[in-house]
């Protein structure tokens, strides 16, 4: 065995000789893009594809700088920094094989929790073309069923009192554009990578009725000069465990605190409308459109809400993981039939994209037996994540009289996983959940009133006052309190 050897730029020459790394200068990096949210998929996705665009030609002006926003950022910002901002990406293919690469298309890293001072002035640089969003689709605050800013909120409070002191994105965005007009340089543009459906267009609507309650004359030059592209992005990136940790150690010598797994299906797809310049991603595969709605709807109703669906399932059965619930025939079938008869119909035709051949392609993508995706990761936030990927396709359903008893058990699942907090064995879940207390709080009253669950109407919107959509929930709760055995239930469906 090599001894392994600490991941920095200093050791970058001889960690070459073992795994893939930049072949590109660093030092001189602009930070072009300032990235707000940088958990394993940004590092999977937006900077894997600026890193392979460095390694291809001259992009210098393309550097990434990281901000974290939350205190629990700060334990990548640590490593960061004794890594020179350095990461090794793990591909994990369906044969075992993997393919380790180190990234270097990071060059900074900026906690704005301490002092915000430094991100906005960098924000506002005038090498700052770019300002981008992985927040995760609870981080945007709105209200999933009004899709209305949430002013509640007692930071975006604090923020609108103090714009010196911001503390969510949106107070920071506003800070940085601020200064930008200011001093007449032109706006960033906003490009959100998140999994909403036209996340673009969401992300101006909120900032825009944030900055109008903050400044209206901010407002109205935000409204004129920013843009905010709509995108759809797609990486399957698990959680980060210390297994990998000690594969890179002992199978590649290389100490890396921190690596990134990922499968090796990469897409991102974006709307080209940038205020102020972009990277040349095209020539690593991105792919520009007109319109990205379409490609973002298949991918959030098929994927998302399928991972969701098997998800949320599994982890009552008791699958640990994705891969192990697709080889479940039974589970794959079931997915197959969600796919096929309650999301495939309300996505019409999509230019250019083969449905059929899209989703056999994701059953093979979840079965990769080495990506090991597990369902709690799946599963959490789903408060966040239901609203986006599975509610509104009952909710179309409902509308056209098509089926939506797959996704109804679905529901009903979720409720009986945030009461009893165990699997079908009696073995504990951990939910993790922001609103993990009030789902709880509403799913207990179940045994007394069936409908407890989808009066949250936050989540649920008007689902509790359609009669089909009720008596079809109310059947399968009953159901699954009765005898938690899912397989059971899910046979039944089909
Ligand atoms: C997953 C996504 O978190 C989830 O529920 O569905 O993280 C999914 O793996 C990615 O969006 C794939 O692009």
């Amino acid at each position: 065995m090599k001894t392994p050897l600490q991941l920095n730029q200093e050791n970058l020459q001889e960690i070459e000789s073992r795994i893939p790394a930049p072949k590109y200068g660093r030092s001189s990096d602009k930070t072009g893009i300032v990235h707000i949210g940088v958990g394993g998929f940004h590092r999977a996705h937006l900077a894997y594809y600026l890193h392979q665009l460095k390694n291809s030609s001259e992009a210098s002006e393309w550097g990434i700088c990281g901000i974290g926003l939350r205190e629990a950022d700060s334990k990548l910002h640590d490593i960061f920094n004794t890594q020179d901002h350095l990461y090794t990406l793990m591909v994990k293919h369906p044969d075992g094989n993997i393919e380790p690469e180190v990234i270097g298309s990071i060059v900074d890293f900026k906690m704005g929790t301490t002092d915000p001072e430094p991100v906005i002035a960098l924000m506002a640089h005038a090498d700052t073309k770019i300002v981008s969003l992985t927040i995760t689709e609870g981080g945007y605050n709105f209200n999933p069923t009004t899709g209305e800013f949430n002013f509640d909120n007692p930071d975006i409070q604090h923020e609108l009192q103090h714009p010196e002191d911001p503390k969510t994105v949106y107070g920071f965005l506003t800070a940085a554009l601020k200064r930008r007009r200011d001093a007449g340089l032109p706006a960033f543009t906003v490009l959100s990578c998140d999994n909403i459906e036209h996340n673009g267009d969401m992300v101006r609507k909120m900032l825009g009725t944030f900055a109008e309650a903050q400044d209206p004359d901010l407002a109205k030059w935000i409204a004129q000069e920013v843009t905010f592209p709509n995108s759809m992005v797609d990486r399957i990136t698990p959680v980060t465990t210390k297994a990998d940790i000690e594969i890179l150690a002992q199978d590649y010598g290389l100490n890396d605190a921190w690596p990134v797994t990922c499968e090796p299906f990469i897409q991102w797809v974006v709307e080209d409308k940038f205020s102020n310049g972009r990277p040349p991603l095209e020539k690593v595969g991105v792919q520009f459109v007109p319109d990205v709605g379409p490609y973002e709807k298949m991918k959030l109703r098929l994927l998302n809400a399928g991972h969701s669906v098997i998800g949320l399932l599994g982890v009552l059965h008791g699958h640990p993981t994705i891969n192990a619930c697709v080889e479940d025939e039974l589970f794959a079938t079931y997915l197959r039939a969600f796919l096929d008869q309650e999301a495939t119909p309300i996505l019409g035709n999509i230019i250019g994209i083969d449905l059929e051949d899209y989703k056999d392609s994701l059953l093979e993508r979840f079965a990769n037996p080495n990506i090991k995706d597990s369902v709690s990761r799946i599963c959490a936030e789903s408060s966040a994540k239901l609203p986006k990927f599975l509610i509104p396709t009952i909710q179309e359903n409902l509308t056209t009289g098509g089926s939506i008893k797959f996704a109804t058990l679905v529901i009903a699942a979720w409720c009986y996983y945030s009461d009893k907090q165990v699997n079908q064995n009696g073995q504990p879940l951990e939910i993790i959940d922001a609103m993990h207390g009030q789902l709880h709080q509403a799913a207990k009253q179940t045994t007394t009133d069936p409908l407890a669950f989808i009066r949250q109407e936050s989540l649920f919107g008007n689902l509790i006052r359609n009669e089909r959509f009720t008596k079809l929930y109310t059947e399968a709760v009953q159901k699954i309190y009765k005898d938690a055995n899912i397989k059971k239930h899910m046979r039944e469906m089909i």
